[in-house]
């Protein structure tokens, strides 16, 4: 039995996120997660809320909410949304739990030990009524390019243009508003990344089997330029984790945290000790998936994420982890995706353009979404969400393909033969060709599934469901049964195994019709098809089953063109 970690790119907490997000990360590296445990193998699959920064600071004052009670609040809502999605996370954690305080902050001494670490004086904005230190884009005033009134610190909304702070006329605080605002000096740790670039480059020349799209980023930022650039890794806020080297105080440090993408990642690590703690286990149980010398040299570690997030996960995390020098797990795989984007136009949390995954529960069951998503995962580029194509999805490979399959074996048999799989009879040179047929393809996707191409994985399945449709549709049973009941008593066996077989083989993609499916054929048996004829031969004549309700409704035209009025606008 492989061990197989699985991590997907912890979504920021700053509101519900739309469909692209999610076919970004989360529900890609469910899919796998599920597949491997379908598999027989091992998993730990973990994801949690990105809580600190400036976005979270922002949403929470907007909510008019004091920050920590914000992030409890919306991590709970994303929990629940994750949950009624099927992502099927062994521990959903968050970045601001004590566990990765306590890891953070350790990571900062061990850097800190290695020589790792400087400290940087810079000039920063300074507001005196809030009373704090301002981000760039805390900072408001008039652009000096194309005289946009509510131009950022860091760049400006209208024409684009970046900006600094000081470019501004007439600055603001766009917290207070307040015009009160002076530079001052302010002391920052760097991590010293460019110190680690030969160690970071052979690491990734060791990365042959990784797609080129990942390889050649790493690449680029190790070598554009005056190549790896240092990091500032802690920032003048309130809220994050508290500068500090191990358990001790740092000098100078009195009220600063580490910086959001310097914490975000360790999550990925502390999630699994909140994942231990939460059940009762000890470290060392945890410390298995994550310490190669507590187990993890046989973990095969995976890595789900948006393209943006690549530099991080190539970069940064992998510069903290070796930088350490402590034996910590690093990713054997990552992988990546490009944008979803959502009828002519990019989806946008801040703009509220798309369909938020609350949104698209309301309307319709997860696997729906699920299946649409991850058919058009946006691999080899950018896809595009369109009402039409999600129609026509739903309507053909739901509905026609996999639904009316399950609903016309299953009411013909009930009919013909009675509530049971009909006996007498074997499978003949028909079935033979279709086994043969199945075989050919459950290896393709099984490959598939293994090297973690979602559309390929998907359109095989597809082709999986559609083969017994063929065989269904030549064997035509509701027509032999006149003259040889006995031969349609063995495609109709056929026909309800392929059912229980299509559950097992489909539960990454669509689970929740899956279990519908398995409670129909009124079995427990979810084992892999590796031998696809002792498959179709799992329920034997004589077992009880239940003709399902209808697995997928289709999407009428007017459906359809309501929901295109109504994701028209944006949402407040
Ligand atoms: N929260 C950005 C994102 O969701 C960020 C990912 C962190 S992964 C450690 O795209
Ligand atoms: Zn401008």
């Amino acid at each position: 039995m492989a061990r197989i970690l699985i991590t997907s790119a912890i979504p920021y907490i700053n509101g519900i996120k739309h469909l692209g997000n999610l076919i970004g990360s989360q529900l890609p590296a469910d899919l796998f997660a599920r597949y491997q445990r379908g598999r027989g193998n091992e998993v730990m699959f973990l994801c949690a809320t990105d809580e600190h920064g400036t976005p979270a600071e922002l949403a929470a004052a907007k909510a008019g909410k004091p920050v920590a009670e914000y992030c409890a609040e919306m991590h709970e809502v994303q929990a629940d949304i994750a949950k009624r999605f099927g992502l099927s996370f062994d521990h959903f954690g968050r970045s601001s739990s004590p566990q990765n305080h306590k890891l953070t902050q350790h990571f900062a001494g061990k850097l800190a030990e290695a020589g790792l670490i400087r400290e940087v004086t810079e000039k920063q904005v300074y507001s005196n009524a809030d009373g704090r230190f301002l981000p760039d884009r805390y900072i408001e005033g008039t652009c000096p390019n194309c005289g946009y009134e509510k131009a950022r610190g860091d760049q400006c909304e209208n024409c684009t243009k970046q900006l600094d702070p000081t470019d501004l006329i007439d600055p603001r605080s766009a917290i207070s508003g307040s015009t009160d605002l002076e530079v001052r000096e302010t002391k920052h740790l760097y991590l010293r990344q460019s110190a680690m670039k030969d160690q970071l480059d052979a690491w990734i020349d060791g990365k042959t089997d990784w797609p080129v799209l990942t390889t050649s980023i790493a690449k680029k930022w190790l070598h554009d330029g005056d190549g790896l650039q240092d990091r500032g890794i802690t920032r003048d806020l309130d809220w994050g984790i508290p500068v500090k080297k191990g358990d001790e105080d740092w000098p100078g440090m009195e009220g600063k945290v580490f910086y959001v993408w310097f914490d975000a990642p360790i999550e990925y690590i502390a999630c699994a000790k909140e994942w231990a703690d939460a059940h009762g286990k000890s470290d060392a149980e945890w410390e298995r998936w994550w310490r190669t010398d507590k187990g993890a040299d046989d973990v095969r570690y995976v890595q789900f994420m948006g393209k943006d997030n690549v530099p991080f996960h190539t970069l940064s995390f992998p510069a903290t982890i070796l930088g350490s020098g402590e034996p910590w797990k690093l990713v054997d795989h990552l992988k990546s995706f490009n944008y979803l984007n959502y009828d002519g136009g990019q989806f946008s949390t801040s703009q509220g353009r798309g369909v938020f995954m609350d949104q698209a529960l309301d309307i319709l069951p997860a696997d729906y979404w699920r299946w649409w998503l991850l058919s058009h995962a946006p691999e080899s580029s950018d896809s595009e969400f369109t009402w039409e194509n999600f129609q026509q999805s739903v309507n053909k490979d739901l509905a026609d393909v996999l639904g009316n399959f399950v609903s016309r074996i299953t009411k013909f048999c009930r009919s013909k033969f009675g509530e049971e799989v009909p006996s007498g009879g074997e499978y003949g040179e028909h079935e033979q060709a279709l086994i043969e047929e199945l075989t050919k393809r459950i290896r393709a996707y099984e490959a598939h599934m293994e090297a973690m191409e979602v559309r390929k994985s998907a359109q095989e399945l597809r082709a999986i469901w559609v083969a017994g449709n063929e065989y269904l549709q030549a064997a035509a049973p509701w027509s032999s049964f006149k003259e040889d009941p006995e031969q349609a008593a063995v495609q109709v066996r056929l026909g309800l195994n392929l059912i229980r077989l299509y559950a097992v083989l489909s539960a990454p993609f669509i689970p929740e019709t899956s279990a519908r499916m398995l409670s129909a054929m009124n079995t427990l048996d979810t084992s892999w098809p590796e031998d696809v004829e002792a498959a179709l031969n799992a329920l034997p004549a004589g077992h009880a089953f239940t003709v399902p309700d209808v697995l997928f409704a289709k999407i009428t035209d007017e459906q359809r063109e309501d929901w295109q009025t109504h994701f028209a606008g944006v949402r407040s």
